[in-house]
């Protein structure tokens, strides 16, 4: 994949069809849109963001946008093709809870070494509030970045050493569901 073409070839729909929640017509007309939208064939970080303008005009998405594409771009080479588009979208949207969770995981485990540090889940939620802008009206205990990463902690990091491994974020995202909530942001939209 990769090179432009106006429909996906029986194989490739066989293919996303393994790896995804999508049937054979879904996967078609995402492919239509990502085409369009994309004449390449391939999405790259300054695209990607203009969609998360189009769904959050009055705030500013490109941060987030940016670790959001470092999670769909899977063999990291900068650039998003269609397979690694669907499949995140399929994961995001209709994948099990524990499919979101590790793909969460993964979002704010910014340098991949299977711990989240608070450093990294600040990076993450001041993106998010950037995004959202004034648009939310957020409660008292959680009106800034920092006081919402001690929410955070408080709630998931059990053993206080202010990493949270993969089963800690597990366990508290099941207690807060909004963390996981906030990556949906095709949800109604497939
Ligand atoms: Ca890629
Ligand atoms: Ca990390």
């Amino acid at each position: 994949m990769g090179k432009s073409q106006s429909k996906l070839t029986t194989e490739e729909l066989k293919d996303l069809q393994r790896c995804t929640r999508f049937d054979k017509k879904e996967l078609q007309q995402w492919y239509k849109g990502f085409i369009k939208d994309c004449p390449s064939g391939e999405l790259d970080k300054p695209e990607f963001q203009k969609i998360y303008k189009q769904f959050f005009p009055f705030g500013d998405p490109s941060t987030f946008a940016d670790y959001v594409f470092n999670v769909f771009d899977s063999n990291k080479n900068g650039k998003i093709d269609f397979k690694e588009f669907i499949v995140a979208l399929s994961v995001t949207s209709r994948g099990e809870l524990e499919d979101k969770l590790q793909w969460a995981f993964q979002l704010y485990d910014i340098d991949n070494d299977q711990t989240i540090t608070r450093n990294e889940m600040l990076k993450i939620v001041e993106a998010i509030y950037k995004m959202v802008g004034t648009m939310v009206k957020l409660p008292a205990d959680e009106d800034t970045p920092e006081k919402r990463v001690s929410k955070i902690f408080r709630l998931m990091d059990k053993d206080e050493d202010d990493r949270l491994t993969y089963d800690e974020f597990k366990e508290g995202s099941m207690k807060d569901p909004t963390i996981v909530q906030a990556l949906s942001l095709y949800d109604g939209l497939v």
